[in-house]
């Protein structure tokens, strides 16, 4: 701690910026171009303060607090000084923004120097209204260059330029003639810096009442922010410090939140009869659903029904869903939509080191020396640590991309491996045989915590680069080059995605990736590991909960946890396997399974296949679903619909990619009759005669159930989350959380066991009827179903889903771009804009799924990855046609 004299008093105060110091310390200094985010600029010479010793006053953004100092922050001839430069600025401010907000801070700040905007308006100033979310006046910019630098600092986009000095400056795009033509991704920095209203967010026109901290429900980077209210309505969201996000936030979780309040909401409980949906009391809705399921369990047994827990909800939530499922059905056929994403990455983690889940966390970015990036898009999926990425690549780390797609982040890779869609395994392992065969293995490592490197040695010849270059379809050098990047850059952080896992060798191509990790010594240590970037904001929760029919609460197996559960629900666990989720759609056509419940949870739109979805849905006699909104498999098949309450709208946790629990609270109250998903299980438990076991005050007195049943997660008490960000394995409540995984050995034993993989191509080939090969996957402005995201202003910046080709296929093929073609597969076919983009390879087309026409998983397969059954999503032949032919 350091003294300072500050205004005439000593106080003390932890080492940092001046400026921060004296802000943290009460005094009222003016400051404009400084933000804690970024690196000081003192441009504006308002923060001046006089620091005995100096000679001339200083600029407290642009020095450290030193002990000792003897500080003046207000005196007559430092107010001079401030006017000076104040009214400098105000010669060029339009006198009319200040008296139509007399509150904004700059003019308060006018108004306590008695200075007034003079309106000499410079000409030629940028002005751009065409921004759903942001508006441009720069006739109010006093010139801090707080966006240019943020969208540097921050976001890494360079979108502003200051054109021109002094009194000619002018800050407008250094490209385009919009934002949004300049590269804009919608972020909010600059608005959120912006000091002077020259930046400002078009749709927040009301004042906020209150703010109140919560977590994004979008993906599972779990940025932390701030929510505005005015009365029941959320109008504004701003980002919050945390070690996550670091006062940043994506375009969804800042301003893509009115699907909060629309029209379209379902806040009624309803049964759908004869005549179609039909609103209904709570207590009929749960009457219906309770003597439903009795009559099925009664005629069918258990396991005829099957229970889909929610990667949208709580981990409260989705804890009691497993509950429901094993206690009051009898059944362990639960699952959730981790199945058809990173069930892949968390049995081959879980299988080869111990733990299913990420082994380090998102503060390793900044340590890590080089950067693996396989088959993930994350500045578009992960926005906030795409960014963060982008920053560390910035500042030297190294960076090798492995996808298909020249993604943003392909574009400044050191490396780019562009393979053929479906070829990781042969592909990870040729960079194995390069580690093994150039020597470029961390002995040390190997020798302490690796077993069966002979053996491997053996098999992995057969895949040097040279002999699957060809079959890949990227050359053997390019394969060299990237094994040796990622092995002299340690620590070296391998983060994957989706273009590893959802493939009919998803689950392998995982442990491919383990293998390179620890043949390099990446795990056990801070900036390395094996990091799956998790869907949405709970997904890792949801599985980890029990949401998964071999996994009970914490991610442990029956064999670890069935006697602790069984004794604390006072109920035998079911014995016989559950069904996971392909397995209950297998089991429906069958005709084996009788009813779904599906909560937060778009099936028909999402599973692969729609023709086999909806073979299999229409044989239900029960369909169960709980959401915001009549989703497309609520639309098609619901026979009851549950309306849950939001994530503005409730309290609880989610649980993020690095495995961070978060806390989410009650923002604005639920409209109509819509609950809590929490209360409505409870209350379905309690109509099938298990009140007791299910009746929580709420989720913190579930959360604490968790606790006690999750050795791992004992520490983690609510009165802790209120104010601090803690990853498990956290023990007990002394316990600091455990950001690095297997920093001295493995839950597996000492050694990992280095896995042997050979290569088994899809069968889903290309032919001269279907000679291009779809992937699908994502964009930044559309989440997934597409049932938020859709409902705000981002269905503006992204209409529609797309189908992405190369210039040359689409020249070949005849096709224009924005002109509808036809997309037919072996299992069906959609009629999508064509979008032409230098992205993707020919041969190759690229498509989202957000959309609810056309459904394009109409095209994708039924062949899934081999271990844990998650779909192909990422490789179906196709070909395409103009839509008129
Ligand atoms: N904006 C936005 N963000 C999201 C979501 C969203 O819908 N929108 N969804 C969330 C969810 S649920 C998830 S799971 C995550 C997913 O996040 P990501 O894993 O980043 O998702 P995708 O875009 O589906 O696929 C990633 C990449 O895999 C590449 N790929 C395809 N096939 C192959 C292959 O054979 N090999 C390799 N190496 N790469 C391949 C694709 O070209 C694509 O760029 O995003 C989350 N975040
Ligand atoms: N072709 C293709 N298909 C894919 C993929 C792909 O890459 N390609 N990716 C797959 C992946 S990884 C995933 S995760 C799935 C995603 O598919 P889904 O999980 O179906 O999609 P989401 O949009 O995340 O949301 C599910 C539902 O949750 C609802 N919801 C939101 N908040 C709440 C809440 O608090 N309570 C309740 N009860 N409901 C809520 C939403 O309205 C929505 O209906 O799609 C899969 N499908
Ligand atoms: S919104 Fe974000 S990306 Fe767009 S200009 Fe501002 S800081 Fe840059
Ligand atoms: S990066 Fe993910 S968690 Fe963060 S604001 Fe964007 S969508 Fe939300
Ligand atoms: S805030 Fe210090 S010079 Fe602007
Ligand atoms: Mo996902």
């Amino acid at each position: 701690m350091l003294q300072l004299t500050i205004d005439g008093i000593v106080q003390s105060a932890a080492p940092g910026r001046l400026l921060d110091v004296l802000l943290q310390a009460g005094a009222e200094v003016p400051h404009l171009c400084h933000d804690l985010r970024l690196t000081p600029h003192g441009g504006c010479r308002l923060c001046l303060v006089e620091v005995d010793g100096e000679p001339r006053p200083v600029a407290s953004c642009a020095c450290q607090a030193e002990d000792g100092m003897v500080i003046r922050t207000d005196t007559p001839a430092l107010r001079a000084l401030r006017r000076t430069h104040l009214q400098l600025l105000a010669e060029s401010y339009p006198p009319a923004a200040m008296e139509a907000e007399p509150q904004h801070p700059l003019h308060r700040l006018f108004a306590a120097y008695d200075v007034e905007p003079g309106g000499q308006l410079r000409d030629g100033l940028f002005l751009d209204d065409t921004h759903p979310y942001i508006g441009v006046d720069m006739t109010r910019c006093i010139d801090c260059q707080r966006c240019v630098r943020i969208c540097e600092q921050l976001q890494g986009q360079f979108v502003w330029e200051a054109w021109q000095r002094g009194a000619a400056l002018r800050i407008a795009p250094a490209h385009g003639a919009t934002l949004l033509e300049g590269g804009c991704v919608s972020c909010g920095a600059c608005v959120d810096s912006c000091p002077s209203g020259a930046l400002y967010d078009k749709r927040v026109t009301v004042e906020v009442e209150g703010w109140t901290r919560t977590t994004c429900v979008y993906c599972a980077v779990g940025c932390q922010m701030e929510v505005g209210r005015r009365g029941a309505r959320v109008v504004a969201v701003r980002p919050a410090a945390s070690p996550v996000n670091r006062g940043h936030l994506c375009v969804k979780g800042r301003y893509a939140f009115e699907f909060n309040h629309s029209p379209e909401r379902i806040a009624w409980p309803m049964i759908r009869d004869g005549e179609g949906w039909r609103r209904v009391s709570w207590d009929e809705a749960l009457d219906f659903t309770a003597a439903k399921l009795r009559a099925i369990v009664a005629a069918h047994g258990a396991d005829a029904i099957g229970v889909l827990g929610s990667a949208r909800a709580t981990n409260e939530e989705n804890y009691l869903a497993q509950k429901f499922a094993r206690v009051v059905l009898g059944t362990n056929n639960i699952d959730c939509c981790a199945r058809v994403c990173h069930t892949p990455s968390a049995k081959a983690l879980k299988t080869m080191l111990g733990t299913g889940a990420a082994s380090n966390g998102f503060d390793d970015i900044e340590l890590a020396g080089a950067f693996l990036i396989c088959g993930a898009n994350p500045t578009e999926n992960h926005p906030v640590v795409g960014a963060r990425i982008k920053q560390a690549v910035l500042n030297g780390a190294r960076l090798v991309v492995i996808d298909p797609r020249r993604t943003e982040l392909a574009g400044l890779a050191d490396v780019h491996l562009a393979p053929r869609p479906g070829c990781n395994v042969p592909l990870f392992n040729a960079m194995a045989a390069t580690l093994i065969e150039e020597d470029l293995l961390d002995h040390a490592f190997i020798g302490e915590r690796v077993a069966g490197l002979d053996e491997f040695a053996d098999f992995i010849v057969d895949y040097a680069p040279e002999r699957v270059a060809m079959e890949c379809g990227v050359s053997a050098a390019d394969i060299r080059a990237a094994a040796r990047l990622y092995a002299a850059g340690r620590p070296s952080m391998c983060l994957h995605g989706l273009g590893v896992t959802e493939h009919l060798q998803g689950t392998e191509g995982v442990m491919t990736l383990i293998n390179l990790a620890l043949l390099t010594g990446n795990l056990g240590r801070p900036g390395a590991g094996i990091n799956p970037l998790r869907g949405q904001n709970n997904v890792q929760g949801a599985a980890h909960m029990g949401c998964d029919p071999a996994t009970l609460p914490g991610g442990q197996s029956f064999k670890e946890a069935g006697a602790r559960c069984a004794s604390a629900w006072g109920a035998p666990l079911p014995e016989r396997h559950g069904r996971n989720l392909l397995q209950m759609v297998d089991a429906a056509a069958a005709g084996e399974l009788k009813a779904i419940w599906a909560f937060g949870y778009d099936i028909y739109l999402s599973l692969a296949n729609v023709a086999e979805t909806t073979r299999a849905l229409s044989e239900l006699e029960l369909v169960i679903v709980q959401d915001l909104f009549l989703n497309e498999t609520a639309k098609a098949f619901g026979s009851v619909f549950l309306p849950a309450a939001s994530f503005l709208e409730r309290d609880g946790t989610f649980m993020n990619s690095d495995r961070r629990v978060q806390r989410i609270r009650q923002v604005v109250p639920a409209p109509g009759e819509a609950r809590p998903d929490w209360w409505i299980i409870q209350q379905l438990a309690a109509r099938l005669g298990r009140a007791e076991g299910f009746d929580f005050a709420g989720p913190q007195a579930i959360w604490d159930e968790v606790r006690a049943l999750w050795p791992e997660g004992a520490g983690l008490s609510y009165a802790r989350l209120e104010h601090e960000s803690l990853h498990w394995p956290c023990p007990d409540e002394q316990h600091p959380g455990t950001p690095v995984l297997y920093q001295s050995s493995f839950p597996v034993g000492q050694r990992a066991t280095l896995a042997a993989i050979a290569y088994l191509p899809t069968p889903e080939q290309t032919d001269a009827d279907y000679p291009l090969l779809l992937l699908t996957g994502r964009t930044l402005y559309q989440f997934n179903a597409g049932t938020l995201s859709n409902r705000t202003p981002d269905a503006v910046l992204r209409p529609a889903d797309t189908l992405d080709m190369a210039p040359a296929d689409a020249t070949r093929l005849g096709l224009a771009d924005a002109t509808p073609v036809r997309v037919t597969s072996r299992y069906g076919e959609v009629v999508l804009p064509l979008r032409i983009s230098r992205q993707v390879q020919p041969g190759q087309v690229f498509a989202t799924f957000h959309g609810s026409e056309p459904l394009v998983n109409r095209l994708t397969s039924s062949i899934r990855d081999l271990q844990v059954q998650a779909p192909e999503y990422k490789v179906t032949a196709v070909r395409v046609t103009a839509a008129s032919a």
